[in-house]
């Protein structure tokens, strides 16, 4: 398989090189072009993000639904302790300290682009635990057909929750075959260091392939279910977001066109790809299911 993980490399994690931006990015773009695939493979001008606007546009609606207030109203948040519990229909639930996820189940380094809704895409690199592993560890039953992911419920620490408009907490799911995918991974730090407050610590998951509100941050709990989960977005606007939310070109939003995309800290935009150019390690899933029914 030639998927993005392998060409996410080791020797990146080092701090110092995320602080030189301009080593960082020329390492980047070098050990990208090194690694590509001939399709699903990122393109030469898909540099990594900065940090500065990854960590400044963010959508965290548990704080504010202004992407540029998330990060100072985030700032004071104290992500430690944080428990992480496994549940629903498995063998073995557990309750872990997200803090320790990553060094129980080991971490890898990915790559990835995030494509929101709204059509602006970053591009960035996660460390993080393939999500089979710790699903396999709880071992699911044969009933578990979804996973439902739920963020928390704080609003003494979310200010956003304090408002009436949403209904808390956040949910996200993904089938069972989606969650265990080896792209899908719960996010345990970015750019060598830890995930950021407003980009969703200590952990969070991320699904290159779908848009951006799959990726719940600030994740407390994963419930394997026998049902569909309804989705924070769903229940807000159904006819606007779906459950399966592949990222796709051809597929309108009933107010805008998902053709193109303005990637953070950049003019011009650029096409949107197929499955967020991950057609090639994804497509299988859906085969011979209509995925414009599918939204
Ligand atoms: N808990 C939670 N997770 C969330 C959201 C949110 O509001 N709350 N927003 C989602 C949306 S719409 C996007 S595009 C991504 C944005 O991630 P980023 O701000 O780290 O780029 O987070 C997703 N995860
Ligand atoms: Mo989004």
């Amino acid at each position: 398989m030639t998927e993005l993980s392998r060409i996410v490399p080791s020797e990146i994690t080092a701090e110092a090189l995320y602080r030189g931006r301009r080593l960082f990015l020329a390492k980047a773009a070098t050990l990208l072009s090194a690694g590509m695939g001939p399709a699903g493979a990122m393109a030469s001008e898909d540099a990594i993000s900065r940090y500065e606007e990854v960590t400044n546009y963010n959508n965290f609606y548990e704080y504010s639904t202004d992407k540029k207030a998330v990060a100072a109203l985030a700032e004071n948040l104290q992500p430690n302790p944080w428990r992480l519990e496994v549940k629903g229909e498995v063998e073995r639930p557990r309750v872990y300290d997200a803090h320790a996820v990553g060094r129980d189940f080991g971490t890898e380094e990915r790559i990835y682009r995030l494509r929101c809704v709204e059509g602006w895409s970053a591009v960035i690199p996660w460390t993080g635990v393939p999500l089979a592993r710790i699903l396999k560890a709880a071992g699911p039953t044969s009933r578990a057909r979804y996973v439902r992911f739920v963020g928390p419920h704080d609003p003494a620490r979310f200010y956003g929750q304090r408002s009436r408009r949403h209904l808390w907490p956040y949910v996200e799911g993904l089938a069972i075959e989606e969650a265990m995918h080896p792209l899908t991974l719960l996010a345990t730090g970015m750019y060598g260091g830890p995930i950021a407050n407003q980009c969703g610590a200590p952990v969070r998951l991320v699904v290159p392939w779908k848009y951006g509100y799959k990726s719940i941050k600030s994740v407390v709990s994963i419930v394997l279910e026998e049902a569909r989960p309804e989705s924070f977005w769903m229940r807000l606007s159904p006819e606007e977001y779906g459950f399966y939310a592949n990222v796709d070109p051809e597929v309108p939003h009933p107010r805008w066109s998902q053709a193109r995309e303005v990637r953070l800290g950049e003019m011009r935009r650029r096409p949107t790809l197929p499955f967020n150019g991950y057609a090639e390690q994804v497509a299988h899933l859906y085969r011979g299911l209509d995925l414009r029914a599918m939204r």
